[in-house]
């Protein structure tokens, strides 16, 4: 019922995220810091939390970005749930404390803010970002054709009215530019990446921009079979894996694909719920578990990668 859900099982304003990201940094102090990672096209502050329990030498770390898709409310949800879980159950649980104690943890909550906000005041449906072209009165690129992977071949559109409008061209962008120039900072400690979108319950990973398989294919299909095993498993709920071009469509300029060529060599996209039932606008209701299901697929995978 509405009035026993917590605040994690409700969908959240931008000022109420940029609100909470500045108190869950204030409550601790010790564990996590804020990092502004750059600004989006309307100016407003791209903040990543950034979790880390210890400093060991060689520390390993993993990112995990919401919100690239202004629609997609489930992905910012999952990223407040997953740091929330993490500073919780830290001691707690046996695998997130397992996963705290060997890398740090950065998440970034809402990508695309301007286009989170743009879906709270004027129209639900929104996936771009706001940036306005100079060709024509179309606004957005699509923040996931605009990495520099195959950058807007089949799958992507040079039309700036289209949902797949690439951008003018490669990390045009601020918003993507910022998390690449960040990742490309980072890439000798960041060995995990990881972008939350929704929806249609699939765990994917490189390449969606070509048909060609990934070097470590098998390493990254035997990882998103065991995470989907999970979910099955623990929540009854069927999620799909595999290759982004062979599971769903090609899809050239995507983050995961972009960190994929950087060196990340466990990179991932996961589509959460629905299957189509209420897509994007998935009830507070099913956040939960939603976000829980997501999480043990994100413990599977971390893990993982810890023992690489
Ligand atoms: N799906 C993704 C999209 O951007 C995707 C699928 C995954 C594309 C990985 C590229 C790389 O179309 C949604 N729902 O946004
Ligand atoms: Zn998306």
């Amino acid at each position: 019922p509405r009035s026993s859900a917590t605040f994690y099982e409700r969908y959240h304003s931008l000022e109420d995220i940029y609100y909470w990201i500045n108190r869950t940094a204030h409550d601790n102090p010790s564990t996590v810091k804020v990092i502004l990672v750059g600004s989006s096209y309307e100016k407003r502050p791209l903040y990543a939390l950034k979790l880390s329990f210890n400093d060991r030498p060689n520390k390993k770390a993993m990112w995990t970005d919401c919100g690239i898709h202004a629609r997609e409310w489930i992905s910012p949800a999952f990223c407040l749930w997953f740091v929330h879980y993490s500073l919780s159950f830290y001691k707690q649980n046996q695998d997130i404390t397992d996963i705290l104690d060997n890398m740090d943890v950065y998440v970034l909550p809402v990508m695309n803010p301007d286009g989170y906000k743009y879906t709270w005041t004027s129209n639900r449906m929104w996936r771009k970002n706001r940036s306005i072209s100079k060709t024509t009165s179309c606004i957005g690129a699509d923040l996931n054709r605009n990495f520099d992977a195959n950058w807007c071949t089949e799958g992507a559109s040079h039309n700036p009215c289209t949902e797949i409008y690439c951008g003018a061209f490669p990390e045009s962008e601020p918003e993507s530019q910022a998390v690449a120039d960040f990742l490309r900072r980072h890439k000798d400690t960041v060995q995990l990446y990881l972008s939350i979108h929704s929806y249609s319950q699939m765990l994917l990973f490189p390449y969606s921009c070509s048909l060609e398989e990934a070097e470590n294919h098998s390493d990254l299909l035997e990882m998103a079979e065991e995470a989907a095993q999970k979910i099955r498993r623990y929540y009854r709920n069927i999620y799909r894996y595999g290759a982004g071009a062979k599971t769903i469509y090609l899809a050239p300029g995507g983050s995961d694909d972009w960190a994929y060529n950087l060196g990340i060599k466990y990179s991932f996209t996961f589509e959460l719920q629905d299957r189509g039932r209420y897509g994007f606008l998935l009830p507070p209701s099913h956040i939960s578990g939603a976000c829980n299901e997501a999480l043990i697929a994100v413990k599977t995978i971390a893990l993982k990668v810890i023992e690489k």
